[in-house]
């Protein structure tokens, strides 16, 4: 900051100083963007990854989670906007970070997982300033019972058949 007076003042001026007696200093802070955008976990703690798991049946509208950007500077430059950079159909990306289900999914499940990239960006007045940082976003999809093959739960790995066993015996049952 620099402050000018009308005329020169050094330590042996006697001189009344004629004139407004307030003197009207303008001080322009200049938002300083020193920091980028910081994706945090639900604990606070910084990440690069979101890791989401959702039932196959979610409805359009349902949260599915939320991501977040924490940013040290002050008024603009600390301000954040999240960006989706290849969010598919199927999701959406609020302004708050949340991402909620754009359009019911497939079913029966073609594809069990779903990735994207979210983009935190501050918003500085100068834009030439503006710094962002990245995250991975991955939504892995519970396929349900549709179209699921049946699991068999206790299949053995091997089952040793004596060669004496009468043919069309029972060796053992499965749960599906
Ligand atoms: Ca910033």
């Amino acid at each position: 900051m620099t402050v000018t007076t009308k005329q020169k003042i050094d330590a042996s001026t006697t001189e009344v100083l004629s004139g407004p007696t307030e003197v009207a200093v303008a001080i322009r802070l200049r938002d300083v963007n020193d920091n980028a955008p910081v994706f945090v976990d639900s604990n606070g703690n910084r990440t690069n990854r979101y890791h989401f798991e959702i039932s196959n049946e979610v409805a359009q509208g349902q949260l599915i989670g939320r991501v977040a950007a924490l940013d040290m500077d002050r008024g603009d430059a600390g301000k954040v906007e999240y960006v989706g950079i290849n969010i598919t159909e199927f999701f959406k990306l609020e302004e708050d970070g949340s991402i909620t289900i754009a359009k019911a999914l497939p079913r029966p499940s073609t594809v069990l997982a779903y990735s994207f990239v979210i983009e935190a960006r501050d918003l500085p007045a100068n834009r030439s300033e503006q710094r962002h940082s990245m995250a991975n976003v991955d939504i892995a999809i519970d396929p349900g019972t549709d179209g699921r093959l049946p699991r068999f739960n206790n299949l053995p790995k091997t089952v040793a058949v004596s060669e004496s066993f009468p043919r069309l015996s029972l060796v053992f049952t499965v749960d599906a």
